[in-house]
């Protein structure tokens, strides 16, 4: 591993698949290589990944449109090298921006010893999570409820299967975490970051992001507080600061105008939100600031 540089200064960003990572990148690259704000940490150099490919994403990030899951090995893999501001080297490494070995951790109880032994050398976790795709758990009797409320009542005696993709969100996320702290991973920090991601969506509700994670996912606000195997702190990013254009399905004319309200910002970083419970701004590299104390 070439990774002396950053002298254990290492933020590794975890997630699984479509929980916000590739906006995330999106955003941040825009962010830190237009230098229109002040920001924590500004860029330094790439270590891995091609400027080519993230301008490319950045590009899509300020036309409003959805970043495009085609991550190749190649391209899945983003290191750069950030400046703090006494001038030192912090290293943001995105390991597996698909989230497809973050999957095979829980669905496979499989890990690559290349992101095992990156997860061993960082000094934190940025760990996303979609707040607009949680998979709640849904208990046998509800759904027996639901299907009787529709007029198509189940079978009775009818089985299904488990499945492990189909998991609780919370249950995945908790079991990653545990899979951190146990032999063989057995990492040594402690820290995580939990970021909320598309914050817009759920932003009404008018919760602050520790409240949304104790009543939408609390078996991981339980296991975080509870449990006292992590240093954490709970962030909500918006990254896109609301729904953009779908490669798939063509926008109505109100989804349009919206996006269009987003383009027509003067400055594309007003469409960023960090909201931590003390303080709401546009810098998206505020959560590795806490990691790195
Ligand atoms: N409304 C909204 N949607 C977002 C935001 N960030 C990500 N998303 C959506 O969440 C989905 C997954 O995001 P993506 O970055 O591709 O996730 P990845 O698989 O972890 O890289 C996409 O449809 C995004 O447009 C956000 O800040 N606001
Ligand atoms: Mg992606």
């Amino acid at each position: 591993m070439t990774n002396m540089l950053h002298n254990g200064r290492l933020v590794i960003i975890a997630g699984l698949p479509e929980s916000g990572k590739t906006t995330y990148l999106a955003a941040l690259w825009h962010l830190i290589t237009a230098r229109t704000h002040t920001t924590k940490f500004t860029f330094d150099s790439l270590v891995k990944g091609e400027h080519k490919h993230l301008n490319a994403l950045a590009e899509r990030w300020r036309q409003g449109h959805v970043q495009i899951h085609t991550e190749t090995a190649a391209n899945s893999v983003v290191d750069m090298n950030l400046l703090d501001s006494s001038g030192e080297q912090v290293r943001l490494s995105f390991p597996d921006v698909s989230g497809e070995s973050y999957r095979d951790m829980w669905e496979a109880r499989d890990c690559t010893t290349e992101l095992a032994n990156l997860l061993r050398s960082g000094r934190g976790l940025m760990l996303f999570v979609n707040t607009d795709l949680i998979q709640a758990p849904l208990l046998t009797v509800q759904l027996a409820a639901q299907a009787q409320a529709i007029g198509v009542p189940l079978p009775p005696g009818q089985s299904q299967p488990w499945n492990a993709r189909e998991a609780p969100t919370q249950v995945q996320l908790v079991d990653l975490l545990q899979l951190c702290r146990l032999q063989p991973l057995d990492i040594d920090t402690k820290r995580v970051s939990i970021i909320l991601s598309a914050w817009d969506k759920v932003a009404i509700e008018l919760r602050t992001p520790q409240q949304f994670l104790r009543e939408r996912l609390p078996l991981l606000y339980q296991y975080l507080t509870i449990g006292n195997v992590w240093d954490w702190r709970v962030f909500g990013v918006s990254a896109q600061g609301g729904d953009y254009i779908r490669d798939d399905k063509p926008p109505t004319p109100e989804e349009l105008a919206k996006v269009e309200e987003l383009r027509n910002l003067d400055d594309p970083v007003r469409r960023i939100s960090v909201i931590s419970d003390v303080d709401h701004a546009h810098d998206l590299t505020e959560p590795l600031a806490w990691l790195l104390e």
